[in-house]
Formats: structure tokens, C-alpha cells, sequence
């Protein structure tokens, strides 16, 4: 039997899968798993279910004997893919389960942002309501509005699903390639990264991070956003450039942000975005639903089993196809 290492607790049931077809250690914690813990436990291991750490050079010589690394989880920016091809390791994700969870999130931040929720909430709470609420607390409009989209993948397409149906939102979308069938059954319009910056009253932000997408949100496209505009990112903190993002909601460039990811992470307690009034911020929560985290780790957990079987696990990224 293969020998690995799971480096994140997971449900029982996806544990006792795991046993019948591997022997297996696991963190059990306190907190996370530091970065020497890990490169010592994965010395001797075959596989590793991995919940975000970087699958680099560092590692990967650590452990001679992996042969298949399982993110649970969507993104694969943590792997160093050169690295990974180089010594023929495989990489899986877990596409699918989590897109109508993160999709949720998405739509909680639009709407919490738009109409201030966090902020009226702590305002109530502190005992502020003694006089009738008026203009400066008022938000903005979510339904009937303008949404652009930037990366229509299958958590972009779950976002316009609920925008277009559900909130008679107009839908505005860049992608790396267009998407006919998106745009009939959305009404959807494609338009250039400025086209979707200067038209959209909200802009979600959900492109995988890569090379091309670093910062591909920064002062200039900002600037290019109407100074009414609600910006959502819950992609990856990389893809915005956070210092441009403090500048544009302090400048009055853009209405209101909802972020869920941060360019470091967990985000320092004194990053000055966590004291601006118009951002809503989360701990990097988008598909974190008990029920969608289950399922992560089940299909995490196939993908390794099928990986060190020899088999063609069910969602090999492509890039080490
Ligand atoms: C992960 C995520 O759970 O799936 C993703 O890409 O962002 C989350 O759902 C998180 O990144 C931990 O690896």
C-alpha cells in the first residue's frame, strides 16, 4: 500500500476511505502545519493530501519517494507546476463541488458591501440607532444592476447564474476565450478587461492567480472603475494589487469592496484595509460550507487514491497532463 501524509484534518469517512487503500499519517494539529513539520512528514511519503502549502523545489526535494500531491481545493497556484512536470509528480484539484458554495459567498459580499450590512450591523450594535437613519447610511442597488465578471469559468458562470436569474442583473464578462453558450444562456456580453472596468457597477474578481494574472487588478484599472463601482475579489489576494485597492477605497475611486482573499495570508492584524469603513473583509472562507468542505476532501481523497494506483485520477490539472 502507498504511504502518505494528511496534512489537514478531515472528516472521518474520508479518513476510513483513505485507510482501506493507504497505511497514512496525519497532523493532528495544534493549528496548521508549519513548513518544517510538513518537509519532515512528507520525507517518506508517496502522496499528500495537501490543503495549500507550496509544492515547490524545497519540497518536492524533501521527498524523494512523492509521487502525487491532491490540493483540496480548486486553485493550484501553490504548485510549482515546472517543478512538479520536471520530476513527473501529479497534481489534482477538486473542481465542481465547491462552485454554487463559492458563488454564495460572492453574492453575500456584493450584497453586504452594496448595502453597508457589517457596517449598519456594528453601528446597531454599538448602540448608535437612537435617531432616525437617513441618506449617509443609505447603499446602493444590487438587482437591475450592471455586473461585470473577470474569469467566466464555473464559479464566474455560477455568479452570473444567480445575478442574471435571481437579481435581474445585466452581465458584462472578460475571460481568456469567449463563451457563446454562456453568453445565450446568461444574456451575457463580452468585453474587454477596460470594456467590463468602466461599464460595470459591480466587478467580481474570480480569475485563477498565474503569471498573467498578478496584479492584474492595480491603479490603473481602479481609476478605470466608476467611483460607484462595488469590487469583489475572491479569487486569490495576489490578483489585486491590495496597496492600490487601499487607495481607491480611501480616494473615493470605487464605492465599496468585499474581500475574501489577501495578498498575505492570514493578513497582518495592522494591514490599514482592515481599518477602512467601506470593505467588507473575510478569512478566506469562499467554500467553506461544512457540507462543501466534505466533499472537497472525499474528492481530494479520490484523486490521491486513483493517482497512486495508477490510474488517471478524476481531475489531474491540466498543466501536468
Ligand atoms: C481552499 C480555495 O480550501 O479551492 C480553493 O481554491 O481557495 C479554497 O476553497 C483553500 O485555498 C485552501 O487550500
Amino acid at each position: 500500500k502507498p504511504h502518505i501524509y494528511i496534512s489537514e484534518p478531515i472528516p472521518k469517512n474520508v479518513e476510513a476511505y483513505l485507510a482501506q487503500h493507504c497505511t497514512y499519517e496525519k497532523w493532528r494539529g495544534p493549528g496548521k502545519i508549519s513548513r518544517e513539520e510538513l518537509l519532515q512528514r512528507v520525507s517518506d511519503k508517496d502522496g499528500l493530501l495537501n490543503f495549500g502549502a507550496k509544492i515547490d523545489d524545497e519540497l518536492l526535494r524533501a521527498a524523494p519517494r512523492l509521487r502525487a500531491v491532491s490540493n483540496i481545493s480548486v486553485g493550484y497556484d501553490n504548485f510549482d507546476l515546472v517543478a512538479m512536470k520536471e520530476r513527473g509528480i501529479i497534481g489534482t484539484n477538486t473542481p465542481y463541488v465547491l462552485d454554487e458554495t463559492v458563488a454564495d459567498l460572492i453574492f453575500g459580499l456584493m450584497l453586504t458591501a452594496a448595502r453597508r450590512i457589517c457596517e449598519l450591523d456594528a453601528y446597531v450594535k454599538a448602540g448608535h440607532w437612537q435617531k432616525e437613519i437617513s441618506k449617509e447610511h443609505f447603499g446602493l442597488d444590487v438587482h437591475g444592476a450592471t455586473l461585470g465578471i473577470i474569469g467566466m469559468g464555473r464559479i464566474g458562470e455560477a455568479v452570473a447564474k444567480r445575478a442574471r436569474f435571481g437579481f435581474n442583473m445585466n452581465i458584462l464578462y472578460h475571460n481568456r476565450s469567449r463563451k457563446p453558450e454562456t453568453e445565450r444562456i446568461f444574456d451575457a456580453r463580452y468585453g474587454s478587461l477596460d470594456e467590463v472596468l468602466t461599464q460595470s457597477d459591480f466587478i467580481v474578481l474570480m480569475t485563477p492567480l498565474t503569471e498573467s494574472t498578478y496584479h492584474l487588478i492595480g491603479a490603473r484599472e481602479f481609476q478605470l472603475m466608476k467611483s460607484s463601482a462595488v469590487f469583489i475579489n475572491a479569487s486569490r489576494g495576489q490578483t489585486v494589487d491590495e496597496t492600490a485597492l487601499i487607495a481607491a477605497l480611501q480616494n473615493g475611486e470605487i464605492y465599496a469592496a468585499g474581500i475574501d482573499t489577501f495578498e498575505q495570508e492570514p493578513t497582518p492584524a495592522d494591514n490599514p484595509l482592515l481599518r477602512l469603513r467601506n470593505i467588507v473583509t473575510l478569512p478566506h472562507i469562499g467554500s467553506a460550507t461544512l457540507k462543501t468542505r466534505r466533499k472537497m476532501a472525499m474528492t481530494a481523497a479520490e484523486n490521491l487514491v486513483a493517482a497512486l494506483s495508477g490510474e488517471t485520477p478524476p481531475y489531474l490539472v491540466n498543466e501536468l497532463r
